[in-house]
């Protein structure tokens, strides 16, 4: 049965009610249906794979909040933590056990950190990873590539991807020129160009930041030499080795995209799945960078809800599960299955697709050609996107808004989730077919 998601729906009153309030009627650009059209469902409620918007409308969720619920909504020991830290108060703006336990867990899983710094986003940790390289270094320069997104910081938000790519908007006014005259950007998977500006810039480069496997102009997945090059360009110009796995950390693997490729950075950013769904952030890495962060260091950091304990306790309840229950094993089955099925629901209906995938992070391009860069992925059809992005929702489907972004499969979507995705996915792939 088609769901009625069009005008007439309680979401478009809310919509209308926090557009006059909020820019743009939503916290986040990410959600707000730009690129697809229409009106965004508001949220009621979501419980494992389901979402349950405010006209009674349920979805199969894969965007899991953008990453974070790797185990559905409200996982039952993420709920226990949480209410469990809420006896014992919110925030205290004092150090608490939790946050050295919590950095416990991310060294133990991701052993490249050897210290860790709490922060409440991913921005304000690709943020403070850029100021600590630059301070270690004491150079200035940063190398990015196009179509990666790092969060809204000034310097970084360049070339961007995810939301600044999907509205039109990757290098956003507002910037000053001075905010990124240092920095560089470079077309993702291309040894040459990296190579050609290391050789220009070398003694100049503070920091390289890239997404390990690109979530953010869909998925783009790393070319082999690509990752082994620029390390080994890193260790010849003594430049600092970011990787940015907010998105890939406890995705792609237990220890991140840098597990999987055997690549290590000298320094790595996290957040989503660290905080269950609860604002955190981190940067870490190697102890003899992390040591110039204040106050053990120099270079200024700081955040009154940085480490709070309800938020760390989510953050342990997460890793635990992580650690004690290994997901990635179905993770990967059920990516394959829901790959494997696109592919063959889309050739079956004569639509042109590219999917690329690791693990549990997929994207479905509307092309007919290999995407491996920023070029590639904008190559792809967006009003084709967008038909079958309506095409899925209509049927309960709730897929990312935007060609340019990876959707997740969590560790408790079930075969009967896929097999209801995949026949919602030949109905609107035969739809556009239809429409010609
Ligand atoms: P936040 O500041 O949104 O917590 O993290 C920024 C960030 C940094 N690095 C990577 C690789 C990221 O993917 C992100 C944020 N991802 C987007 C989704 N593609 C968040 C969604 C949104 O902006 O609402």
């Amino acid at each position: 049965m088609l769901r009625d998601t069009s005008c007439r729906t309680q979401s478009e009153r809310l919509f209308h009610e926090a557009s006059r309030l909020i820019p743009g009627g939503v916290n986040s650009p990410a959600r707000a249906f730009g690129a697809v059209g229409g009106i965004p469902p508001f949220i009621k409620r979501g419980q494992g794979t389901r979402l349950h918007d405010v006209d009674g409308n349920e979805f199969i969720d894969y965007i899991g909040s953008w990453g974070p619920h790797l185990f559905g909504h409200r996982h039952p020991a993420v709920l226990e933590a949480i209410q469990r830290a809420l006896e014992t108060g919110t925030s205290f703006g004092a150090p608490t056990e939790a946050e050295a336990e919590l950095a416990a867990l991310v060294r133990e899983l991701v052993p490249s950190i050897e210290m860790v710094r709490m922060v409440n986003s991913g921005t304000e940790a690709t943020m403070s990873a850029i100021r600590v390289a630059r301070g270690f270094t004491q150079r200035n320069g940063i190398i990015k590539f196009a179509g990666n997104y790092h969060g809204h910081v000034d310097s970084l938000l360049v070339a961007a991807g995810s939301g600044a790519l999907t509205l039109g908007c990757p290098s956003s006014p507002g910037v000053p020129a001075g905010a990124t005259a240092d920095t560089l950007v470079l077309p993702y998977n291309n040894v040459e160009k990296l190579q050609q500006a290391f050789a220009a810039n070398a003694d100049q480069l503070a920091a390289v930041i890239l997404e390990p496997v690109v979530g953010n102009m869909g998925c783009v997945v790393p070319a082999p030499e690509f990752l082994s090059e620029l390390r080994r360009l890193c260790d010849q110009h003594g430049t600092v080795l970011i990787f940015d796995e907010v998105m890939t950390g406890f995705r792609v693997a237990r220890g991140g995209a840098q597990e999987i490729f055997g690549v290590t950075p000298d320094m790595t950013t996290l957040g989503k799945i660290l905080g269950a769904g609860m604002p955190v952030g981190a940067y870490g890495g190697r102890a003899d960078i992390m040591l110039n962060v204040s106050p053990a260091g120099k270079v200024y950091q700081a955040g009154t809800l940085s480490g709070n304990p309800v938020a760390m306790a989510a953050g342990k309840a997460m890793l635990q599960l992580i650690r004690d229950q290994n997901p990635y094993p179905r993770l990967e089955q059920l990516g394959k299955q829901l790959e494997a099925g696109f592919l063959a629901a889309a050739q079956q209906h004569g639509i042109a697709v590219q999917t690329n995938r690791i693990g549990s992070m997929l994207t479905v391009f509307m092309t007919a050609d290999p995407v491996f860069d920023l070029d590639t992925a904008t190559a792809s059809c967006t009003d084709t996107f967008s038909r079958w992005f309506h095409g899925m929702l209509n049927r309960g489907i709730y897929l990312p808004c935007s060609q340019f972004e990876a959707m997740f499969i969590s560790a408790v979507h079930t075969d009967a989730d896929i097999a209801e995705t995949l026949a919602a996915a030949s109905a609107a792939f035969a739809d556009i077919s239809a429409a010609g």
